[in-house]
């Protein structure tokens, strides 16, 4: 796609039926086409099932909210998440719709700080300025936002939440104990119940063997997506599989599914024909920690503008979110949902402790990427990613990975502060 065709479409009509604020946000589709254009339309040598994405990226504002409204019209539920711990598989049994909601944006910050504290997590005061500025259409159009407790900012803030959109909250162990995988399953018949109240239709075993399965494809897909571009050279942007970890979790699976594999047969094709988007030489970085929600393109595009690529996210907005599958061999309900959990347990989130299983992905996702050095990237005030990259330095120093820790939030101030950094990191792993 040219950059000359490239612009993010405008509804205002849809937008005023979801009770939006239409005129603050009719400025958004024109600044983020700008943005858009700059860090993305603008690299040479993209590959041609892009276009896919970028059409994702036109339509964010317009046609997949479209398709939103019409499940609902229809009478599918709309689930909004914040959180890779919650179950998309219980929803999409009753052929609902769930949607990714955590803010990446600096532009719905004020809105949140008139309410909440200053000094939290960009990502939760980014998502509720969202909701309370009535500025992001996704969530005017859930039904309810399922919440959860992994950390103090997200579980107190759906506390406030709730008097904006009916706001559920699941409950997240903080250890991974036997008595706590009991709690987890309970958490989760819960959730499933809750779900067959608002959509009016059962999880049964068989709809759920087919949403398990459905799932278990997509992150399968991105499994195949992210081994290709371990390649070296890369056959494909860090960029552009960051913007693909980000789209996830707003597209229909089955659609993103046949788009990923497209992609890939793509990549194979050029990864045979030796066509990269830089030189083997270029530096290889592997990113770990925070999640990186849309339109945070923030540490990507000062890592690739630097010189070097970026070779793999560990995050949930990448390697955390489909790295593991679902056991699809269980004979009932409720074995499947044992199966379920405990594929859900599996994710290291920092939240947990203790959580040196992470520690040894992140390692083990460093050395199959092929990278040369690592960048930890935490959002400010996010304790728990913060205090564990001293284990993640620790592990560095050990194995003799070179290694930066970032702490930044959505603010264009420190850009410069750590392209810096970034830099002189890139120059240390090439002396
Ligand atoms: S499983 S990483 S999606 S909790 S960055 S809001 S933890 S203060 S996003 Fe997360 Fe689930 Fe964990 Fe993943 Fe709080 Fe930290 Fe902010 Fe965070």
């Amino acid at each position: 796609m040219s950059q000359e065709t490239f612009a993010i479409k405008s509804d205002p009509a849809l937008w005023e039926k979801l009770d939006m604020d239409v005129e603050r946000f009719s400025n958004m589709p024109p600044m983020l086409t700008g943005a858009y254009q700059g860090i993305f339309l603008e690299q040479k040598n993209r590959p041609q099932a892009m276009v896919y994405f970028d059409s994702m990226i036109e339509n964010i504002f317009t046609g997949r909210i479209q398709e939103m409204v019409d499940a609902k019209e229809e009478g599918r539920p709309v689930v909004g998440t914040f959180c890779v711990y919650v179950p998309e598989e219980i929803v999409q049994a009753v052929n609902g719709v769930c949607v990714g909601l955590c803010g990446g944006s600096p532009g719905s910050i004020p809105d949140a700080e008139k309410i909440l504290p200053r000094n939290i997590c960009p990502m939760v005061k980014s998502a509720f300025g969202f909701k309370v500025g009535r500025i992001c259409p996704y969530f005017q159009v859930v039904d309810f936002v399922y919440g959860e407790t992994t950390c103090d900012a997200k579980k107190k803030t759906w506390e406030l939440l709730n008097d904006y959109v009916p706001t559920h909250v699941m409950e997240i162990p903080q250890m991974k104990r036997e008595r706590d995988k009991k709690l987890w399953i309970e958490e989760v018949k819960d959730f499933k119940a809750e779900i067959e109240k608002i959509s009016d239709k059962k999880v049964t075993f068989e709809n759920l063997q087919g949403a398990i399965r459905v799932l278990n494809d997509k992150r399968r897909a991105m499994q195949r997506l992210n081994s290709l571009r371990h390649h070296n050279p890369s056959p494909i942007s860090g960029k552009d599989m960051l913007l693909i970890q980000q789209i996830a979790f707003y597209d229909t699976p089955q659609r993103f599914t046949e788009k990923v594999h497209e992609l890939c047969d793509e990549l194979e094709s050029r990864i045979e024909q030796g066509n990269a988007v830089a030189p083997s030489s270029t530096p290889r970085i592997m990113v770990s920690g925070t999640p990186m929600a849309l339109p945070n393109w923030k540490l990507h595009n000062i890592i690739e503008t630097s010189g070097a690529v970026v070779v793999n996210e560990e995050s949930c907005i990448g390697t955390r979110y489909y790295k593991d599958t679902i056991d699809e061999n269980a004979q009932t309900i409720d074995e499947q949902l044992e199966r379920l959990t405990e594929r859900y347990m599996q994710i290291d989130c920092s939240c947990f402790t203790p959580n040196d299983e992470r520690i040894d992905q992140v390692l083990n996702e460093y050395k199959t990427s092929g990278a040369q050095g690592l960048i930890d990237y935490c959002l400010q005030f996010c304790h728990t990613y913060n205090i564990e990259a001293v284990k993640l330095r620790q592990m560095c120093e050990k194995e003799g990975i070179p290694f930066l820790a970032i702490e930044s939030d959505y603010s264009p101030e420190d850009v410069g502060q750590l392209q810096t950094r970034v830099e002189a990191f890139i120059e240390q792993i090439q002396g």
